[in-house]
């Protein structure tokens, strides 16, 4: 009988686990699908038409009134591929210079308006972000190339042309965890196999959003009111080695666990989510 009660607790624990992983994947699928749409809005009414049909408030109206189809995003943006040559024309137009994304003490960066924030220092290129959903405006005029994880994000974005996953970092103007999804925006309809290089010499720009983690899962769990039942923690598993807590208290628990697979559509990026029960039988 103890055993009967062990097989069936184990059940129900994997039910519930592999239920919530499954509803997560799919919310961040399905907002994964519309950002790549939105890339394609960008190229279609901003660059290939003449004169753009996009503009700052534009973009911000747009994505706030379509923000309900990208669940567990916080905000998207698009920021512009300049060259170092193009630079200066680039600040004239826009009559704002392009910020550094970090300054020299960390703690203060949260607190930056890109009024004081720094001018970033001289690179090859630069990726200046100039639309933005309301939600992220603190972004706009900032060079995402001078953060390491935006701008290893942009770099594998552009040259495989996929959507891409950050590891897990601590996002601008927020406490917590969260990750950045980045499509490219080319100038020409690549072919299915064109070489990176074809593909970065294309590239006019990066559609990015942010996803707050534990803001994000904490509602999506919510909604399910298993809460009391169950203990749930998402890990970012890319180095199995040294898994990165991205929603969840931190565990020492060695009850029962039910690992559950995540797949977030970036095949470089693994993930897991792990639940337990709260009550010992
Ligand atoms: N968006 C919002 N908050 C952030 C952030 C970000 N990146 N990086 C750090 N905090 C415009 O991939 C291009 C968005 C980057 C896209």
């Amino acid at each position: 009988l103890k055993e009967k009660m062990h097989l069936r607790r184990k059940e129900t624990l994997a039910s519930m686990c592999d239920e919530r992983a499954r509803m997560l994947q799919d919310q961040f699928n399905v907002s994964m699908n519309h950002v790549h749409a939105l890339a394609i809005l960008v190229s279609t009414f901003h660059h290939r038409k003449h004169p753009s049909a996009v503009d700052q408030k534009t973009f911000g109206e747009y994505t706030e009134r379509t923000a309900f189809e990208r669940p567990l995003t916080s905000g998207v943006a698009y920021a512009l591929k300049v060259l170092h040559s193009e630079r200066e024309q680039f600040e004239k137009q826009h009559g704002w210079k392009i910020k550094k994304m970090e300054t020299e003490d960390q703690t203060l960066v949260q607190d930056c308006t890109p009024e004081n924030l720094d001018p970033a220092p001289v690179q090859d290129e630069y990726a200046p972000v100039i639309f933005s959903q309301e939600t992220v405006s603190h972004i706009v005029s900032i060079d995402m190339m001078s953060g390491k994880e935006d701008r290893e994000n942009i770099l594998r974005a552009r040259a495989s042309g996929k959507g891409v996953l950050t590891p897990p970092f601590k996002l601008l103007k927020s406490n917590h965890l969260g990750v950045v999804l980045t499509f490219a925006v080319y100038n020409t309809d690549l072919p299915q196999d064109a070489t990176p290089e074809q593909r970065i010499e294309a590239t006019l720009g990066y559609l990015g959003a942010s996803y707050d983690v534990p803001s994000l899962v904490e509602k999506l769990l919510h909604q399910l009111a298993s809460k009391q039942t169950i203990v749930v923690n998402v890990y970012d598993t890319t180095n199995a080695s040294a898994p990165i807590n991205m929603y969840g208290p931190d565990v020492t628990d060695t009850g029962l666990l039910r690992v559950s697979n995540l797949d977030f559509g970036d095949p470089s990026r693994k993930h897991e989510m792990h639940c337990r029960f709260k009550q010992k039988p």
